[in-house]
């Protein structure tokens, strides 16, 4: 019998009502649609029987490719492939993606885990399907690892490729009416630029991409991204880059390519403060005109010693005052994250960073804060002190699951000290207003009472008291009214994926 040249890919869910195309799948996908294999996609999110979905579509394939990152996603990930290999033990199961690539050997291991695809996957995964189509060894194919007769083999690493010389994405392949009905909005992520040249001690981004920033010239990003919210009717594009405004020339070609095409969709980008408030207003203006309604920065922490910890040296909080008023000024929303219980970081240093995230929001209102608890993610440079710092280090694939930067437990914040950080999270959260990616409906009267919570949530944080947190458990109650939209259809019903774009 020949073999097959279907290839599932499955995307497990990731907890969020963010929900658009996994662009990493979508990134590996097109060599393998231009060498003329079949790919299905099959997104946990949007897909309520996706495990039925998974096992019919194996069925006559070739292999099965998981695209994932460290956290609960592993859980869906272990569920799937154990399932695959229930059905058929020789069945090649394939893992990409960032936890794969930050830690391939301990991934590897696992026993329903038969090949790792190390930093970028393009070129790696199609000279993989390429081998087992055709049945032949693995060895040589730069940038994985496998197993041969229960041992692990580590090829040697893949030399990482310019953004500019990569393929397009296969956006085609995406269902987006099923991710645009579950968050209520139409929107699309997008690269353009790779790397980031700093070097934060809790990010992982050096181990994937290094610290080389590339980017794909301004004419092509003002090319691509016209004919995605065209072709798709998007009314929003997520620039995921680590830091879009390294080249600040590029980033005001952008904008003026986007307002002579007239482009009308919005779009976001990631960027260190720093680098925002090098940016005029006026500049910043162009950038609003041109669509940009939001700037993420990490800002991470408001005490010195916390931010000379995380390397963070090259960020001083004028231009975090800055950037906010410029941003605002022009009609950007700053949004800035914030990391607690770094180590190292006292109870003094966390009211510090507090205090910062309430008088930045009082003096620039429009400015929002999302706060997580420190995870310590592997292939960041802090990892280098886990054992000193306490923390217990997975030692299987499966232990790395409970990872998650929304509720991490540390030997240094557990228990009651724990519960006190969550719960003043949950006051950050109501005390000002933030807008999620997602859409929710929330009713006239729910925001109301929401609106009415600020003030105490407000005083709460001001006195660091968080005791019997009544408006926290309102809030928690008020949820039920907001409507949410649920997916009411299998996305996965995908016409097989059509030819090369
Ligand atoms: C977009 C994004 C999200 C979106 C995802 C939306 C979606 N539909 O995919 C949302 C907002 C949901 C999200 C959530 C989170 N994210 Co996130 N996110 C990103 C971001 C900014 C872009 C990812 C992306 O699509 N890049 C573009 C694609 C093309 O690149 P890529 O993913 O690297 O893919 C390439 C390779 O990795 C590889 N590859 C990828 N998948 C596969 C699969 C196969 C089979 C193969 C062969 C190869 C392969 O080939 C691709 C092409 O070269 C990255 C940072 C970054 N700069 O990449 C962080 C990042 C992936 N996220 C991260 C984290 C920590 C989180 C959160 C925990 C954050 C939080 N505070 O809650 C959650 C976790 C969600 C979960 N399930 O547990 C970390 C992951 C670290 C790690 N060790 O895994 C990153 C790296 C950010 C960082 N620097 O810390 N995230
Ligand atoms: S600025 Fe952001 S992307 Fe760059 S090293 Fe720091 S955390 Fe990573």
């Amino acid at each position: 019998m020949k073999p097959s040249r279907k290839v599932v890919f499955f995307f497990p869910a990731f907890a969020s009502t963010e929900a658009t195309a996994p662009l990493g799948l979508l990134a590996v996908a097109t060599p393998l649609l231009r060498a003329g294999y079949d790919v299905r996609l099959i997104d946990s999110t949007i897909t309520p029987n996706y495990k039925q979905r998974v096992l019919e579509e194996v069925r006559d394939a070739l292999c099965l490719c998981v695209s994932l990152v460290t956290g609960p996603m592993i859980r869906e990930t272990v569920d799937i492939a154990r399932a695959v290999k229930a059905w058929n033990p020789d069945f090649p199961v394939i893992l990409g993606g960032w936890h794969p690539s930050l830690l391939p050997a301990q991934t590897l291991e696992a026993d329903f885990v038969d090949i790792v695809v190390r930093g970028q996957g393009e070129d790696s995964l199609l000279e993989t399907v390429e081998r087992l189509q055709h049945q032949t060894a693995l060895d040589g194919v730069a940038g994985i690892g496998f197993k041969r007769d229960g041992g692990l083999v580590m090829n040697p690493e893949r030399r990482l490729r310019p953004l500019a010389e990569m393929p397009p994405k296969a956006y085609h392949i995406a269902d987006f009416d099923a991710y645009a009905r579950l968050c209520g909005r139409r929107w699309a992520m997008y690269t353009s630029s790779l790397a980031c040249p700093f070097d934060c001690s809790y990010c992982t981004n050096a181990g994937v991409y290094g610290r080389q920033w590339n980017a794909l010239p301004a004419g092509q990003v003002v090319e691509e991204t016209t004919d995605l919210a065209t072709r798709y009717g998007l009314e929003m594009l997520w620039v995921v880059d680590d830091n879009f405004l390294v080249d600040q020339e590029r980033a005001l070609k952008i904008a003026e390519g986007l307002v002579r095409r007239r482009a009308r969709f919005r779009w976001s980008i990631q960027a260190t403060t720093n680098l925002t408030a090098r940016l005029t207003t006026d500049e910043l203006r162009l950038l609003q005109r041109s669509g940009l309604h939001q700037i993420c920065q990490g800002v991470d922490s408001a005490s010195p010693k916390i931010l000379k910890l995380m390397n963070k040296t090259f960020q001083d909080f004028d231009s975090i005052y800055q950037s906010a008023e410029r941003c605002l000024g022009a009609g950007i929303r700053p949004s800035f994250n914030i990391i607690f219980a770094y180590p190292g970081e006292e109870e003094r240093d966390r009211r510090l960073t507090v205090d910062f995230i309430m008088d930045v929001c009082r003096r620039f209102p429009g400015a929002e804060f999302w706060t997580n608890i420190f995870t310590p993610y592997p292939g960041s440079p802090v990892m280098g002190q886990a054992r000193e710092n306490g923390i217990e280090v997975p030692e299987s694939f499966e232990g790395w699951a409970d990872y998650f930067p929304r509720y991490t437990v540390l030997p240094w914040l557990n228990g009651k000290a724990h519960r006190r950080v969550q719960v003043m999270r949950d006051y950050l959260r109501l005390a000002f207003e933030r807008a999620p990616i997602s859409k929710l409906t929330a009713s006239a009267s729910v925001r109301i009472v929401h609106q009415g919570l600020r003030y105490p949530a407000r005083w709460r944080l001001d006195h660091d008291i968080y005791g019997a947190p009544v408006e926290v458990w309102l809030n928690q109650k008020l949820k039920r009214y907001v409507a949410v939209a649920k997916p009411s259809v299998d996305a996965k019903q995908l016409e097989p994926a059509a030819a090369t774009d």
